[in-house]
């Protein structure tokens, strides 16, 4: 018989790639998506896999939603990647979302508790808990000091995850994981705004890119090799914590300068800072140690920085050239204001 997987957050960027690799694995995957008054669904549309995923209406906001999608999907594996996952938004928006991303993930292991702590859960941490951090690379044992909202929640995700691992012998794990990246990225966050203003400035569409930032340092790799990690680290003989990263880290500024160097441009030109994208307090450097999932998992990235940029750059590139030929195709630029304008902008030359 095959297996179950539940995905929290499967309309997101990691849903999404989740899901898809664990079709292939032959796993039958159920998803939770929020009600919203428009569907958002067109991630799961472009990987070809609407149809293929059983979706559940449910909100980490509410407890009694996420018993019932563990009733109705009976999972083997639950992968909880749901979570109000912007930091900026954090500093905006500090209640809700300690709600979702903190307290959501007591709310998901309350519920393994009680319908089925046999359950194996995987929980989605992050760099982010490191924070301004002496100590470079990050690996396991680096202690944490989040500077975020966002990141706070995400720190009393990662303990409750122990508590329940230790307390009530719960297989449940977090995976570190260090910023990854894809086509598939929201278009708040920095590398896909690049991308995509790069594309439409390289076809004439725009002139310029706001920025805040360009100093600070990640550590960034590619979104579907990172999802592979995930369904590893369940599949270890003992529940554990892993850090997934490249072992690389680049400033904005790089990414920057290689979007441009895609398109033949000189970035320099295109660039305007402006302060109201700085937050009040960012993480300068972000540099993960793998080694361990290297080691244990036999997991490696493949896509380094460059590679990356690239494949984000040309998807971007080919949405524009498809939507200035009047091709109607699953893609995001609709959901977001700034873009309508210039999507209308386009249609009327
Ligand atoms: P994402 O694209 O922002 O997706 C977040 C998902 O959570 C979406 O499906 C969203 O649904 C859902 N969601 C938000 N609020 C919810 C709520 N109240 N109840 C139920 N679902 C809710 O994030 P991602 O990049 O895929 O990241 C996946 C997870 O990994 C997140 O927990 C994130 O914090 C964490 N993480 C990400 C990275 C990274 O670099 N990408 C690194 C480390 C950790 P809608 O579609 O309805 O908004
Ligand atoms: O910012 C700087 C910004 O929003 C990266 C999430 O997936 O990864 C992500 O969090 C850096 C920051 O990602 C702009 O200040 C400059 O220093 O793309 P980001 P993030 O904050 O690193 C971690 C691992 C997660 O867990 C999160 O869920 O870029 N930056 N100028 C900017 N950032 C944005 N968004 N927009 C700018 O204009």
């Amino acid at each position: 018989m095959s297996k179950r997987a539940l995905i929290t957050g499967v309309t997101g960027q990691d849903g999404a790639y989740l899901a898809k690799f664990l079709i292939e694995k032959g796993y039958e995957v159920f998803g939770t998506y929020r009600r919203l008054s428009s569907p958002n669904f067109w991630r799961l549309q472009s990987l070809n896999i609407a149809d293929r995923i059983n979706l559940i209406p449910a909100d980490l906001l509410d407890g009694t939603s996420i018993v019932e999608a563990m009733e109705i999907s009976k999972p083997d594996e639950i992968y909880n990647l749901a979570a109000q996952s912007f930091v900026g938004a954090s500093f905006e928006q500090p209640i809700g979302t300690g709600e979702i991303t903190g307290l959501g993930t007591m709310r998901v292991l309350e519920a393994i508790r009680q319908v089925n702590p046999k359950v194996r859960m995987y929980q989605a941490s992050t760099s982010e808990l490191y924070g301004n951090v002496n100590q470079s690379p990050q690996n396991e044992d680096v202690p944490f000091h989040p500077v975020s909202p966002y990141a706070a929640a995400k720190l009393y995700g990662y303990w409750t995850v122990k508590i329940y691992r230790e307390g009530y012998n719960i297989f449940a794990c977090n995976g570190i994981l260090f910023n990854h990246e894809s086509p598939l990225r929201g278009l708040e966050f920095v590398t896909r705004k690049i991308s995509n203003a790069v594309a439409k400035i390289a076809l004439g569409i725009d002139n310029i890119i706001e920025i805040g930032n360009l100093d600070a340092k990640r550590d960034w790799g590619y979104a579907p090799e990172y999802v592979e990690s995930m369904w590893l680290i369940l599949q270890q003989d003992k529940p554990d914590d892993f850090v997934i990263a490249t072992n690389e880290s680049h400033s904005v500024k790089e990414f920057m300068e290689k979007a441009f160097s895609v398109v033949n441009l000189d970035w320099q030109k295109y660039v305007k800072i402006n302060k109201k994208y700085n937050r009040p307090l960012d993480i300068n450097l972000l540099l993960g140690d793998a080694s361990k999932a290297k080691n244990k998992l036999g997991w490696e990235p493949k896509v380094k920085f460059d590679q990356l940029v690239e494949i984000m750059v040309k998807e971007d590139l080919l949405r524009w050239e498809r939507f200035k030929k009047g091709e109607h195709f699953p893609w995001d630029a609709s959901n977001y204001m700034s873009e309508t304008k210039i999507l209308t902008r386009s249609l009327k030359t």
